[in-house]
């Protein structure tokens, strides 16, 4: 579906190639670029990709998403070599809280337990309970029995969801992904008329008003879900634009229309086939966590597994 230059057909050879001399694996996240998806032994979300980390025999991980995501995989999995082909992608959802902020949160709130959502650093998995994605937040929010405030970092809008659909007081950070934060209202009700037979699915990272115009709430991997269940023909795609393609490569008889002007990842786009040769070939760029934060960071990790 993708239309390749030459220069693109020539660079996944080479990759592919490299690949199997180095006896190495690509992961790729949901928000890749397309032609990414072309070199990719798995492809999926966070969670998915980083469990697949796990699982994997190879020892080297080429993982093509943000550096939380390498991190997570690093932690999951501190024996293989995980290479970030871009240095600089990161996540601003992530930077939006540091170490320092969660110790003072946890002591303005000492009977708070604090889950924090995936997209964090190592180091804020680290000090916090137990993690989440998207996927699960509701469910291990629910989990937690016996708390009774529970402080949700750093996405302001997951934890307004969660607390949508749970009894737990939820106690909210100031934090937002600005591709989902910056939808707004208008651009979907104008989406909405164009396309007035399309279910509209919304990524919980997006705000409230958004959500409310939602019939359904959920992460990649469950827009996959319902779109592959449903028996709706087209559907208005509410999260990182790459998500479209995914969609419409798994159900090419439906359609789906994307926020290609507002939600987009830039940090995901710096990825490049280019970018993808050279980790192969210079080993770059290594994502190393140091056992004192990859111990707790694994607890973190390990309890929400534990559930879902
Ligand atoms: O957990 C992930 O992969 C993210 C960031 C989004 C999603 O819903 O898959």
């Amino acid at each position: 579906m993708v239309s390749l230059s030459k220069e693109s057909e020539e660079l996944i050879r080479e990759i592919q190639e490299l690949k199997e001399k180095k006896k190495a694996v690509i992961l790729a996240h949901n928000y890749q670029r397309p032609e990414i998806f072309q070199v990719a032994d798995i492809q999926g979300d966070s969670l998915e990709l980083s469990r697949a980390a796990a699982k994997t025999k190879a020892e080297i991980i080429v993982f093509c998403g943000v550096r939380f995501m390498a991190e997570t995989a690093s932690i999951l999995s501190s024996e293989k070599k995980i290479l970030l082909p871009e240095k600089e992608s990161g996540c601003p959802l992530a930077d939006y809280i540091n170490v320092e902020q969660v110790r003072a949160m946890r002591k303005k709130y000492p009977e708070a337990t604090i889950v924090c959502y995936v997209n964090s650093s190592a180091d804020v998995k680290a000090e916090s309970d137990i993690c989440c994605t998207s996927a699960n937040a509701v469910k291990v929010v629910n989990s937690l029995n016996g708390a009774k405030q529970v402080l949700l970092i750093p996405d302001k809008h997951l934890a307004q969801y969660v607390a949508k659909n749970t009894d737990k007081q939820m106690i909210l950070w100031e934090g937002n992904c600005p591709a989902h934060h910056q939808l707004q209202r208008e651009e979907v009700l104008k989406m909405k008329a164009e396309y007035p037979e399309a279910k509209f699915m919304a990524h919980p990272e997006c705000s409230p008003e958004i959500l409310e115009l939602a019939d359904c709430v959920t992460s990649t991997s469950g827009m996959l879900r319902y779109a592959n269940s449903s028996s709706a023909k087209e559907f208005i795609v509410g999260t990182e634009e790459g998500m479209a393609y995914v969609l419409q490569t798994a159900c090419p008889e439906k359609k789906f229309y994307s926020f290609a002007n507002t939600m987009i990842c830039h940090d995901m786009k710096k990825i490049t086939l280019q970018s993808v040769k050279d980790a192969l070939v210079k080993m770059q760029y290594l994502v190393e966590i140091n056992e004192d934060i990859r111990k707790p960071a694994m607890n973190c990790l390990s309890r929400m597994m534990n559930i879902v």
